[in-house]
C-alpha cells in the first residue's frame, strides 16, 4: 500500500525496526534472523509493534486520569477481533517502514502473518460489531474499555468431511498470545452459591453472605490503537482461575481429587465460548460466565472511580461512568452495580436505582425469539442467591411503577414484568433499567418500536432509538483490500481512512471510463488472490473469469442459504433442459458455520454439497457453474473472500435480519448486492437509489401479516409454481447424491409441510424463490454489461461512508454517552 503521509522519519524508523526485529529474535528465541521459524519471526516482528502501541497505551492512560473524561465500558461476551499484527501496523500509519524493513530482511509480511492465531472470540455480527466499534472508539480518541471473556477456546474450526461439518476445538492460545498484558493488580473476587443473612443487629441492614465458591478474575489487556491516532484503549479480558491453584487444606487432608476437581471448576468457566448464534442455550455454565465477567467488571469500574474521584460520591457516578451492553449477555452487570452500591457502598435504594440507570445502556440485536435470554428462576436463585434477590427487588419496583400508570391491566404488566412464569427475562431487566435502548438498524428499531418492545415505548416514547450499525473502515478495506485501497486514496486523497463521507468524492469517477477499467483490474486482481488461495488451501480450481458470488455468514435458516441453494438447483435444471440457456458463468461461493446442535442447519451445508457434487458431475452443467463451500468462516477468510466479490447474497426473510455488517462490508468492497428489504439492507437501498442494488421479495410488514393471520400456504405455491416443484422434488426423488435416499426428506418436508407444529416454511423461502429468480436473471443481463456493472459497483464503494463505524460510534456518543475525546499531546 503506498498511502502518502509526511513521514519524515521513514529512514530513521526502518533502520529501527530492522535492529528491534534482530534483537527481539536473538532476546528471545536464540536466533539469528536465518535460523528463526515464521513463527518466531511473527512474534519477533509483533512484539516490536507491541512497543509501539504500549508507548501509546501509557501515555493515554496519564492523559486520561489527568483530564478526568468520562469512561465507557463497553461489555460484550464476544469480540471477534480477528488477527491484530498487520491491522496494528496499518494504525499505527508504519505501513511503509515495515513494508521497507521487512523488504530489507526478506521477510515476507504476509507470510508471517498467517503464523498469528486467530481470535475467533465470537460467533459472528454481534462480536464483529464490537470489534469494529473499538476500533472506531480508538480512533476517535474517546475514553473507553471494552470488558469479555478471554476464552481458551474460540469459536470451534469447521471442517468438512464428506459434505458434513465436524467441528475441532480451537485452542488459540496454544502457543501464548503477544498482544495481551495480564494485569494482576485488578483481579477480583467472583462469589457463586452459597446463602444470605440479613443481619439488623446494628440497627441497620447488613448483608452476609456465607457458603459461596470463589472464582478468581484476572484481567488480561490487549491494547487497541486507534488509525492515525495517539490514543490506544483496551481492550480487558477475564479469565477465570481457582482462588489458590491447588486448595491445600483439603490437599493435606488426603482429599486431593477434590481438591483438583475445584480448581478445575473453576476453570471451566472461561474454558470455551458458546457456539450459538441467534439462540440462547440455557446452560448454567453459560449464566455463569456472564456473572463471571460482568462482576469483575462492575467491581473494577467502582473501583477505578473512587480511586481516581476520591471526593465525588457515588451517587454521581453516571457523570463519570457510562456502561453498554452488547445484547443482554452481559446484563446481570445492572443487579451487580446495584448490589455493590447497595451492600458495600451503603447507598439508598432510590439513589443506587437512579445511578444505575443513569449509567445503562443496552443494544438489541435480534427479533428472533429463540435469541431472546430468559433464565429458569430456580438456577438463577440457586447460583447467584443475591442478584435474584435485587432482581426480585428491581422488578417489585418496576411492576408498581407501571401500576401507576396502566392500573389494572394485569395483561400488559405481566409482559413486561421481570420476573415470571419462573423465569428471569433479562430484555426486561434491560428495558427496564436502561436509559436509552437501540436497535441496530432503522427498520429494526421500528419494528422493536412498533412490535416486540412496543408496551415499553408507550411508556416511555424517547428511549429506544435506532442507530444504524457500522464496519470498520480500516480492516475491512485498508488491510483487506490494499488494491482498493491505493486506487481510492490517488483519487480522493487519503481523509476517507478517517472521515468515510468523503467516499462520496468517487461519484463522479463511476462515469470516469480510465477510473473504472482501474476498479475492474483491481477486482481481478483480489478474485485471482481468492482463486489462488483456494487452489492452495482447498486444491479446487475456479474460474476467476466467471461471476463470484458469495454469501458468507453464519448457517441460520432466516438467512436463507436454502434459498440460493434452490436457485443453484433451477439453474441446474435449466442448463440440462436446454444446454445452450443463457446462463452466465458463476462461481457460487458459501461460508457458514453452523451451530453444533442446529440439526437443520447442518443438513442445508450437506444440501450444499450435494448440489456441489451434482453440479460438479455434469459436463455441460459444469463450464457454467460451480459451488464451493470455503470451511471455516471467519474473519481471516472473510478477508480475502469480501475483496474479491462481484455479488453479495443478503437474503433474510423481511424482519428477521437485524441489520446485518457483511452487507456493508461487501458493499464498500465494491460488490453489488441481491438482497430483501430487511436490516441495513434498506438503508443501503435508500443512499445509492434502488438501480444499484437487486431488490426482491417480501417487505417487513408483509411477512408479519401473513405469519400472523396464517395467511401462507406454502403447498399452493409448489403446485401453482412448476418450476419450483420441479427443483423441491429433487430433495426427494433420488437427483442428489446422498448417503441414504432420504437424506433431505426433513428439509423437504419442514418446507411443505411444517413439523412439531411449526408452519410450513416459515421464512417464506418458497414464496420468495420466483421472485429472487427474477432477480438473478437481472442480474446477470447486468453483469453481461462490464461497463454498467464496474459504474454501480464504483457506486456502491461511494456510498459506502455512511457504513462507517464512525459515524455509528459517533451516534452512540451524540445520543446515548455523551462522552469527550482524549487530548494527546503530540509530540
Ligand atoms: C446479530 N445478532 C444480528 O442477527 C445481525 O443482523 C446484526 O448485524 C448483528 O447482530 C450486529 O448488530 C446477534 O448475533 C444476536 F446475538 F443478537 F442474535
Ligand atoms: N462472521 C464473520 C467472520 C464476519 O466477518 C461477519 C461480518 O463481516 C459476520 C460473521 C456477520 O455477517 P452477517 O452480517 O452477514 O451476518
Amino acid at each position: 500500500m503506498d498511502i502518502k503521509r509526511n513521514q519524515p522519519d521513514l529512514q530513521a524508523r526502518k533502520e529501527q525496526i530492522i535492529s528491534e526485529v534482530i534483537g527481539k529474535l536473538r532476546r528471545h528465541f536464540g536466533r539469528t534472523l536465518e535460523e528463526a521459524t515464521p513463527s518466531q519471526l511473527y512474534k519477533a516482528v509483533a512484539m516490536t509493534v507491541r512497543d509501539a502501541i504500549m508507548e501509546k497505551w501509557t501515555a493515554t492512560r496519564k492523559a486520561r486520569v489527568q483530564q478526568q473524561k468520562k469512561r465507557l465500558y463497553y461489555l460484550s461476551v464476544e469480540f471477534l477481533i480477528g488477527r491484530s499484527l498487520v491491522n496494528n501496523i496499518i494504525n499505527l500509519c508504519q505501513d511503509e517502514a515495515y513494508r521497507q524493513a521487512l523488504e530489507e530482511l526478506g521477510v515476507d509480511l504476509a507470510e508471517i502473518e498467517q503464523s498469528e492465531p486467530e481470535p475467533s472470540l465470537g460467533n459472528g455480527g454481534l462480536g464483529r460489531l464490537a470489534a469494529c466499534f473499538m476500533d472506531s472508539l480508538a480512533t476517535l480518541g474517546l475514553p473507553a474499555m471494552g470488558c469479555g471473556i478471554r476464552y481458551e477456546y474460540g469459536l470451534f474450526r469447521q471442517k468438512i468431511v464428506d459434505g458434513s461439518q465436524v467441528e475441532m476445538p480451537d485452542n488459540w492460545l496454544d502457543d501464548g498470545n503477544v498482544w495481551e498484558v495480564p494485569n494482576l493488580d485488578d483481579q477480583m473476587e467472583v462469589h457463586f452459591g452459597g446463602q444470605i443473612e440479613e443481619d439488623w443487629s446494628s440497627g441497620q441492614l447488613h448483608i452476609r453472605h456465607t457458603g459461596y465458591h470463589t472464582v478468581i478474575a484476572v484481567p488480561y489487556d490487549i491494547p487497541i490503537s486507534g488509525y492515525d491516532s495517539d490514543v490506544a484503549l483496551s481492550l480487558r479480558l477475564w479469565s477465570a482461575r481457582a482462588p489458590q491453584q491447588l486448595d491445600m487444606s483439603l490437599f493435606s487432608r488426603g482429599e486431593y481429587a477434590r481438591a483438583a476437581e475445584e480448581a478445575e471448576l473453576a476453570q471451566t468457566i472461561s474454558k470455551v465460548l458458546y457456539p450459538e448464534d441467534n439462540h440462547q442455550e440455557g446452560k448454567m455454565l453459560r449464566l455463569q460466565q456472564h456473572y463471571f465477567f460482568t462482576s469483575a467488571t462492575i467491581q473494577y469500574i467502582v473501583k477505578d472511580f473512587k480511586k481516581r474521584y476520591p471526593h465525588m460520591p457515588l451517587t454521581r457516578l453516571h457523570e463519570k461512568v457510562a456502561i453498554h451492553i452488547n445484547d443482554t449477555h452481559p446484563a446481570l452487570a445492572i443487579p451487580e452495580l446495584m448490589r455493590i452500591l447497595l451492600d458495600q457502598e451503603g447507598l439508598s435504594w432510590e439513589d443506587a436505582w437512579q445511578v444505575t440507570r443513569n449509567c445503562f445502556a443496552y443494544t438489541n440485536h435480534t427479533v428472533m425469539s429463540e435469541a431472546l435470554e430468559r433464565w429458569p428462576l430456580q438456577m438463577f436463585r440457586e447460583l447467584l442467591p443475591r442478584i435474584h434477590m435485587i432482581t426480585n427487588a428491581i422488578n417489585e419496583q418496576y411492576c408498581h411503577d407501571l401500576w401507576e400508570i396502566y392500573p389494572n391491566d394485569f395483561g400488559k404488566i405481566s409482559y413486561m414484568s421481570i420476573i415470571a412464569y419462573d423465569q428471569v427475562r433479562m430484555a426486561n431487566l434491560a428495558l427496564a433499567m436502561s436509559h436509552k435502548v437501540n436497535g441496530v438498524s432503522q427498520l429494526h428499531a421500528d419494528i422493536l418500536r412498533k412490535d416486540l418492545f412496543a408496551d415499553w415505548a408507550r411508556t416511555e416514547p424517547d428511549k429506544i432509538i435506532g442507530i444504524t450499525n457500522g464496519v470498520t473502515i480500516r480492516r475491512w478495506c485498508v488491510k483487506a483490500n490494499p488494491g482498493l485501497t491505493d486506487l481510492i486514496t490517488e483519487a480522493i486523497g487519503p481523509d476517507w481512512i478517517k472521515d468515510a463521507d468523503q467516499l462520496q468524492k468517487l461519484i463522479p469517477f463511476a462515469a470516469d471510463a480510465a477510473f473504472c477499467e482501474r476498479f475492474r483490474r483491481v477486482k481481478a486482481e483480489n478474485k485471482a488472490r481468492l482463486s489462488n488461495y483456494i487452489a492452495s488451501k482447498m486444491d479446487i480450481k475456479v474460474d476467476p473469469g466467471s461471476l463470484f458470488d458469495c454469501q458468507a455468514k453464519r448457517l441460520h435458516e432466516y438467512k436463507r442459504q436454502l434459498l440460493n441453494a434452490l436457485h443453484i438447483l433451477y439453474l441446474y435444471r435449466r442448463l440440462k433442459e436446454d444446454p445452450a440457456a443463457n446462463i452466465e458463468k458463476r462461481t457460487f461461493f458459501f461460508a457458514a458455520k453452523a451451530s453444533p446442535g442446529y440439526y437443520r442447519a447442518k443438513e442445508i451445508i450437506r444440501l450444499i454439497h450435494a448440489v456441489k457434487v451434482l453440479v460438479e458431475s455434469d459436463p455441460v452443467v459444469r463450464e457454467k457453474l460451480q459451488v464451493v463451500f470455503l470451511p471455516n468462516y471467519c474473519v481471516s477468510l472473510a478477508e480475502v473472500l469480501i475483496p474479491a466479490a462481484e455479488l453479495s447474497e443478503q437474503i433474510s426473510t423481511a424482519g428477521k435480519e437485524a441489520s446485518g455488517t457483511s452487507n456493508m462490508k461487501f458493499m464498500l468492497n465494491g460488490a453489488l448486492t441481491i438482497g430483501t428489504l430487511d436490516g441495513a439492507n434498506v438503508e443501503m437501498a435508500q443512499l445509492m437509489g434502488g438501480e444499484n442494488i437487486f431488490i426482491f421479495g417480501r417487505k417487513a410488514q408483509e411477512v408479519e401479516n401473513m405469519l400472523r393471520n396464517k395467511l401462507y400456504h406454502a403447498g399452493e405455491l409448489y403446485e401453482t409454481n412448476r418450476a419450483l416443484k420441479n427443483v423441491l422434488d429433487m430433495l426427494v426423488d433420488g437427483s442428489l447424491p446422498a448417503d441414504h435416499p432420504r437424506q433431505f426428506s426433513d428439509l423437504y418436508q419442514s418446507l411443505l409441510f411444517g413439523d412439531g407444529g411449526n408452519i410450513a416454511d416459515p421464512y417464506l423461502v418458497l414464496d420468495d424463490f420466483a421472485p429472487y429468480a427474477e432477480a438473478q436473471e437481472e442480474v446477470q443481463r447486468v453483469y453481461r454489461d462490464t461497463q454498467e456493472w464496474t459504474r454501480r459497483a464504483v457506486l456502491n464503494t461511494a456510498h459506502a461512508g455512511f457504513f462507517s463505524s464512525d459515524r455509528t460510534i459517533q451516534e452512540y456518543n451524540e445520543r446515548i454517552w455523551h462522552l469527550e475525546p482524549i487530548q494527546m499531546e503530540r509530540e
